[in-house]
């Protein structure tokens, strides 16, 4: 399976630019990454290990942003910077500090936002990506962006803000504000619901492993409701191959989302509603996107079904 392939870092990233130039001064993919070492500094080839199978998967000691741990970023003042933040982890998610200078998420899983909104404590789980819009202080210095999932705050990069102060481009963060408002959803009837849990020792969706699975179907271009129940006390970034959701409602309480997004973390015991419109016909797999539960057996597929084909008129 992907879990070592991913781990020794087999995976790139592919940018889509957009149609027309936006306007930054910069525009940097940062990937993130953890690494386990042997007090050599190779890498542990204990993959897929009972523990971490059972627990929140592989969590190495190394942080790396595009391969350094001391991801270094430089920028003259006033610029104003895109950053694409990738999660590469197998496991760890990241939750990034934005304080001073504040920054603005604009898009979430490649997808625009409906609304840019504030950057800090923006979680970013396994395989999920976030773009940010920063501008540079008006004075030379450096600053660093952090991330403190868990309780020790990691320095992800240093921001060396030095030469001349260049004009801030001025524009409008890019937006998608087609982006619906499903408010009235959270009182729709569930459609499909997945619920997870540790069987033993295999991770289960609706009592089924991988590879014994159900595919659940569902009709293209109509609105369904989608609950991930989490039955354990682990971490679940699920993932959905071919469609974009939004969260509806975490725990009962209303999200206003505003955003299209491919996976969405689940804490222990969360239950997640989210809404989908499928668009695109086929089998599409649909995992914990901590590769070691995948492994385990937290996999299935959600089958969107071909259109009718139209009748010609005669
Ligand atoms: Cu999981």
């Amino acid at each position: 399976n992907s879990t070592e392939q991913v781990e020794r870092g087999l995976y790139g990233t592919l940018v889509v630019e957009d149609a027309e130039s936006v306007g930054y001064s910069q525009d940097v993919v940062m990937v993130m990454d953890d690494w386990s070492l042997t007090p050599t500094g190779a890498i542990d080839t204990d993959f897929n290990n009972p523990t971490d199978v059972s627990h929140n998967g592989r969590w190495g000691s190394v942080i790396t942003v595009n391969g350094e741990d001391e991801a270094q970023l430089t920028a003259r003042p006033g610029e104003r910077v895109r950053l694409r933040f990738v999660n590469a982890s197998v496991a760890r998610p990241y939750a990034l500090r934005f304080v001073n200078p504040p920054a603005q998420v604009i898009a979430i899983d490649g997808m625009y936002v409906r609304e840019p909104r504030s950057a800090d404590a923006t979680l970013i789980s396994p395989g999920a990506r976030v773009d940010v819009d920063i501008t540079m202080p008006d004075t030379p210095g450096t600053f660093e962006i952090v991330e403190d999932f868990s309780t020790r705050a990691v320095r992800l990069v240093t921001v060396v803000v030095d030469g001349g102060p260049v004009d801030t481009p001025d524009f409008a963060a890019p937006r998608n504000g087609r982006i619906p408002e499903w408010v009235e959803a959270v009182d729709v009837d569930v459609d499909i619901e997945y619920k997870l849990a540790l069987t033993g020792s295999r991770w289960t969706i609706n009592g089924d492993s991988f590879p014994i699975f159900e595919a659940e179907q569902i009709e293209p271009d109509v609105f369904t409701k989608v609950r991930f129940t989490n039955n354990s006390i682990r971490l679940h970034p699920m993932h959905l191959h071919g469609q974009f959701f939004q969260v509806l409602a975490r725990n009962g309480e209303p999200v206003n989302d505003g955003a299209f997004r491919d996976s969405v973390l689940l804490f222990k015991d969360d239950v997640v509603d989210v809404g989908l419109v499928a668009l695109d016909a086929g089998m599409w797999a649909m995992h914990c996107h901590i590769l070691e539960h995948a492994a385990g057996g937290m996999m299935t597929f959600l089958e969107v079904a071909a259109r009718e084909p139209v009748e010609a008129s005669s």
